[in-house]
């Protein structure tokens, strides 16, 4: 059993340093058996792996889903037969693994057939001889091969149906690895979640919806399922997640190390802009002076070592920056998307604002969006301006005021989610 910490899709610096330190402390505390992993929902951002290099710290790793597949819930422990092996030790080898078929490798690796007994009794009626190598004995082709990285979501229908209870499983060249019962299914899934900095299933990483999440610790709105099982759900209005992780550390009487204490600061004043943002309370400040005794270095000095990494704008194909921090909602029937970009150099944003533009177009047909809109923050300057495509009914009621560029202006607003995703419902409204 293996669990997972994991932030948002698009990652930001908090979603991905709070899920770094939470699994320090949840590994230190011990309460989880078995593994746990922090990772990362997609590709690492720029930012956090300028975090993880300045901290020396071992970067989460970049996973795309945790869809569990065939190969997690592949027996290893069950062998697998040469062909060239002795049909007579080969039956032992069948008969000492308690299983009614083993698979049989070929040339090369290769998946050959299953041996079974059944298939081998013509060989017995006709008191064959059973120093013959397996490879040469008949064997049964009927059972359903299955793909080492195939989703068990995918295959797990048809193989219940199967009349057999053994599967071959193949990788890609069609060499066998080994053998997935059918008595798998009905087991628990191999990995459980633990969410950070979000607790919308449509936020996080795919195929969390298969999976039990066992704790949640989180500074966003509350939209989360019902649970078969009590889990440990940590919620709070502050500024970051990592400042809820530092209190929980603190609340353990654990000690984060040095360089754990500068990933920690370095979540809160990504999310806070430094304590700018209006999402700041005095929670946040307090465990960033905590950590700074701890990590030796002020918060000011890592904010200014994030700020210098390379802009989404400047680094990245607009498509990639849209989708560097996007989140997509449901709200009184409509579907949207909001995306946030922190550009200190406006100039840069005006530069790209149509390739910008013309990419937000494209999101909404292809994803079948009423609108998307794109938040350019200046965290040095405390400003955002917004671009806006798709359903005009809800741009006209926004109450910012129109920019001679097409876009809307907002002094002071720096949070998305404190700032323009009520002003957006409340248009929608
Ligand atoms: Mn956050």
């Amino acid at each position: 059993m293996k669990t997972y910490v994991c932030g948002h899709r698009n990652p930001d610096t908090d979603s991905v340093m709070s899920a770094c330190a939470l699994a320090e402390l949840r590994r230190r505390t011990g309460e989880i058996e078995g593994e746990i992993e922090a990772i990362c929902a997609g590709r690492l951002p720029e930012k956090a792996s300028w975090v993880f290099d300045r901290f020396s710290t071992r970067p989460v790793r970049a996973k795309l889903d945790v869809y569990v597949r065939v190969k997690d819930l592949m027996d290893a422990s069950l062998p697998i037969i040469d062909a060239s092996t002795p049909l007579v030790d080969a039956l032992r080898l069948l008969e000492s693994s308690g299983e009614s078929s083993l698979p049989v490798r070929g040339e090369g690796g290769r998946f050959v057939g299953m041996l079974s007994p059944a298939k081998l009794l013509s060989l017995f009626i006709a008191k064959a001889d059973l120093t013959i190598p397996v490879g040469d004995a008949p064997l049964h082709h009927c059972s359903q091969t299955l793909l080492a990285t195939d989703r068990v979501h995918d295959i797990r229908k048809a193989a219940l149906r199967n009349s057999h209870n053994h599967f071959p499983v193949v990788d890609d060249e069609g060499r066998i690895l080994g053998t997935l019962l059918k008595r798998a299914f009905a087991e628990e899934p191999p990995f459980r979640m633990i969410l950070v900095d979000h607790n919308e299933t449509e936020q996080g990483i795919p195929g969390l919806e298969e999976l039990p999440i066992v704790e949640v610790v989180d500074h966003h709105r509350i939209a989360f399922a019902a649970t078969r099982d009590p889990i440990k759900y940590t919620a709070d209005t502050v500024g970051s997640t990592c400042t809820l992780v530092a209190r929980m550390y603190r609340a353990a009487g654990e000690r984060p190390t040095k360089d754990m204490a500068g990933v920690l600061i370095a979540g809160i004043v990504a999310d806070t802009l430094l304590f700018q943002s209006p999402t700041t309370t005095a929670a946040d400040r307090a465990m960033c002076a905590w950590l700074e005794k701890l990590c030796g270095e002020s918060a000011a000095s890592i904010f200014e070592g994030l700020s210098s990494v390379a802009s989404p704008l400047a680094s990245m194909s607009a498509a990639e920056a849209l989708a560097s921090d996007s989140k997509a909602y449901f709200e009184g029937g409509m579907k949207f998307v909001l995306a946030q970009i922190e550009e200190s150099n406006m100039a840069v944003f005006y530069r790209h604002a149509d390739e910008l533009a013309s990419e937000m177009d494209a999101r909404l047909a292809a994803e079948g969006l009423d609108f998307m809109a794109l938040m350019v923050t200046d965290p040095v300057r405390g400003n955002s301006e917004l671009l806006f495509r798709g359903a005009e009914s809800v741009s006209r009621q926004l109450p910012y005021r129109r920019s001679g560029r097409g876009t809307w202006l907002m002094p002071g607003v720096l949070s998305r989610k404190k700032q323009l995703l009520p002003e957006i419902i409340s248009a929608i409204a």
